[in-house]
C-alpha cells in the first residue's frame, strides 16, 4: 500500500512531529501537563490524522519504530519546559506487546535526562483485549519505575471494572462523548459523576477530555474531576508555543 511506503519515508525524513494539548488540574488552578499529539505532514498530501495512519503503522509493524519515536521526542521536549509540567504520551496496545517496551522507555528518559515522575503513559481499554497476565506485569514494571499510567478514552471501549481493581491507574480519561452530553442528556451526566466517583474512591485522578464551553466546565468542577483538557482551553500546539502557553497562566 502506498501509505506504507510513505509512512516509512515519513520517519526518515522527519515529516513526523508532536503537537502538544494541555491538561489543567482543577485542583491546583494550574497547567497540570501535556498531552503528545502525533502530526504527519505529507509533502504532497499535507496534513494526515493519525485516526488515518495509526492503524496502518499498527497493520504494518511501524508503530514499533514510530511508537520509539515518539516517546523519545515527548520526553525531549519535555525537558525543555518549566516545572514540574508532565508530558502525556498515547502508546499502541502493539507496542505493549513488545517485550522491549520498558527498555524503551528508560533509555529515552535516561537520554532526556526527564525524571520518570514526569511521564504519563495514556493506554486505551482494548489493551485488555490482548493477553492480560503480560499486560498487567508491563503496567506494574512501569508503574515501579515511576512513570505514571493513564487510562484512556474510558468508558468507549472494553470496559471492565475488575481491571480497574487488578490495575492501579493513576489517572482516568473521561471520554469526550460524555463531557459533550454532560448538560444535554441525564445519562452522561450520571456517568460522569459515577466514573469520578469510583476513581477517587479508588484513589485515581480524573481527567475530563474534550471541554469545549464554560457550562461543561462548571458541571465538571461541581462533579469534582481533577483536571480538564479540551478546546475551551487550547487546542494542541506546536511544541515551539509550548513555553509561551504554559507561562502565560490565566
Ligand atoms: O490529535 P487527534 O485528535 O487527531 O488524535 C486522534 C487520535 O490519534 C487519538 O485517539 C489519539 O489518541 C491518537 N494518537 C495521537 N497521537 C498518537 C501517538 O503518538 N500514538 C498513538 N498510538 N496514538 C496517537
Ligand atoms: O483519544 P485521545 O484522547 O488521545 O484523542 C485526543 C484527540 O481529541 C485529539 O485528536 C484532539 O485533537 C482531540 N480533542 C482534544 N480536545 C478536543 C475538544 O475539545 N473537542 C474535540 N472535538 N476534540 C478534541
Ligand atoms: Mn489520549
Ligand atoms: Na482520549
Amino acid at each position: 500500500r502506498q501509505m506504507e511506503l510513505d509512512l516509512r519515508d515519513a520517519l526518515a525524513n522527519g515529516q513526523l512531529s508532536l503537537d502538544f494539548q494541555p491538561i489543567y488540574s482543577l485542583s491546583n488552578d494550574a497547567i497540570s501537563g501535556l498531552e503528545a499529539l502525533l502530526r504527519w505532514r505529507h509533502p504532497e498530501q499535507g496534513l494526515i490524522s493519525p485516526v488515518e495512519f495509526i492503524p496502518v503503522a499498527e497493520d504494518t509493524g511501524l508503530i514499533q519504530q514510530i511508537g520509539e519515536w515518539v516517546i523519545h521526542e515527548a520526553c525531549r521536549q519535555a525537558m525543555t519546559w518549566p516545572g514540574t509540567l508532565r508530558v502525556a504520551v498515547n502508546v499502541s496496545p502493539l507496542q505493549f506487546r513488545n517485550t522491549g517496551l520498558a527498555d524503551i522507555i528508560v533509555q529515552a528518559l535516561a537520554h532526556s535526562g526527564l525524571p520518570p515522575s514526569r511521564l504519563e503513559i495514556e493506554i486505551t481499554e482494548s489493551i485488555f483485549l490482548g493477553s492480560t497476565e503480560t499486560t498487567l506485569a508491563m503496567l506494574h514494571h512501569l508503574r515501579a519505575l515511576g512513570i505514571r499510567i493513564a487510562l484512556d478514552d474510558f468508558g468507549t471501549g472494553y470496559s471492565s471494572l475488575s481491571y480497574l481493581r487488578r490495575f492501579p491507574f493513576d489517572k482516568i480519561k473521561i471520554d469526550r462523548s460524555f463531557v459533550t452530553d454532560i448538560n444535554l442528556t441525564q445519562s452522561a451526566a450520571a456517568i460522569v459523576h459515577a466514573i469520578v466517583d469510583l476513581a477517587r474512591a479508588l484513589g485515581m485522578e480524573t481527567t475530563a477530555e474534550g471541554v469545549e464551553d464554560e457550562a461543561q466546565l462548571a458541571e465538571l468542577r461541581h462533579q469534582g474531576c481533577s483536571s480538564i483538557q479540551g478546546f475551551l482551553l487550547s487546542r494542541p500546539i506546536h511544541a515551539d508555543d509550548v513555553v509561551t502557553m504554559v507561562t502565560r497562566q490565566p
